[in-house]
């Protein structure tokens, strides 16, 4: 009979609370270990490995297997230290995960009780002394890390990476990750694509001052550092479609294929929606219902509703060994 791990339940408390770094919270969660312990007849306790951890898992050559060259052709212009590489997987990597997240052992998801998303945390607790009961990554986890870090797009090789699953309409409260990572996130999503906003403060969220707007797509890598790590928050909206704003300078007759002259998401010329929607013609998109008119706004005339699906995030960042004392 397998070792009873408890299952925890967190519970975020109010909205104010929600931009504490919820890892913080986190490290109540017990990790769920490598080697889980087996009780047999004798009462003698054995440990065994676990399939999950020992499998083989190999991730799908792309453009990013090798050195990236230049982070810099993939950086969010309109705000400082953002980086959007869309297909950093690819379809079929997408699926494998997928299919590997849901085989890791079921006690691992921490249902969060005032939201339809739960998580799982691997890697070991975040503490102000560093990475403290750590453990290895499961194998698909492992590569990934390593694939971040062989192509030298991650300055350090992540160990720890949180999981969140988002059911259809739901998102993430703002918040900023706090001190304790290295000040580097890599982000993947699968499944579904939505909108990643950041704000100053809670103060401008709630008057609805966003400083950026990033469309995250499945199976895209979005890395905020420096100052898009330390000084906003960052959140996901509670919506079951987000749309995107466009403006076309087109004559809806002509046979030109669109050029988008300016978007509300800041890195819609890095997106693979900027290649579907400028391989038709106006015409086409709007009798296909792919564009739709906005009217009264002075800076958009079309948009594109993008309707999102369950969502599966991979946060993965790297600890530093021990937090360094500030000196005075
Ligand atoms: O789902 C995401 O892309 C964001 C997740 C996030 O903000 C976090 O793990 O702190």
């Amino acid at each position: 009979m397998f070792k009873k791990i408890l299952s925890t339940v967190i519970k975020e408390k109010t909205q104010s609370s929600a931009t504490e770094s919820l890892e913080q919270r986190l490290n109540e969660i017990p990790n769920v270990s490598g080697k889980q312990e087996i009780q047999v007849s004798n009462n003698k306790l054995l440990k065994d490995e676990n399939s999950f951890q020992a499998r083989e898992f190999k991730l799908e050559d792309n453009q990013f297997s090798s050195q990236v060259e230049n982070l810099e052709v993939h950086k969010v212009d309109g705000i400082n230290t953002v980086y959007y590489l869309k297909d950093f997987i690819t379809l079929r990597d997408e699926q494998s995960i997928n299919d590997e997240i849901y085989d890791l052992p079921t006690n691992s998801w921490v249902d969060l009780t005032y939201s339809n998303r739960r998580l799982q945390k691997w890697g070991g607790d975040v503490t102000q002394k560093g990475l403290e009961n750590q453990k290895s990554l499961p194998t698909f986890l492992e590569a990934l890390s390593a694939k971040l870090y062989q192509s030298k797009i991650s300055p350090k090789k992540p160990n720890h990476v949180l999981l969140n699953e988002y059911q259809k309409g739901v998102g993430i409260m703002p918040h900023t990750d706090g001190p304790l990572y290295f000040p580097w996130v890599n982000s993947i999503s699968l499944g579904s694509d939505c909108i990643f906003k950041f704000y100053k403060d809670m103060q401008s969220y709630r008057d609805g001052v966003e400083q950026a707007r990033v469309l995250l797509e499945k199976r895209s890598l979005v890395i905020f550092t420096d100052e898009a790590y330390k000084e906003y928050l960052h959140t996901i909206d509670d919506l079951t479609s987000d749309i995107v704003l466009l403006q076309i300078d087109q004559d809806e007759s002509s046979n030109d294929l669109i050029k988008v002259v300016k978007s509300n998401v800041l890195n819609f010329s890095l997106t693979n929606l900027k290649k579907q929607i400028e391989s038709l013609t106006l015409e086409q998109a709007l009798k296909e219902d792919i564009l739709f008119k906005v009217r009264d706004n002075p800076d958009f005339n079309y948009c594109i509703e993008i309707k999102r699906d369950k969502r599966i995030s991979l946060t993965i960042r790297y600890v530093p060994e021990c937090q360094i004392a500030p000196q005075n």
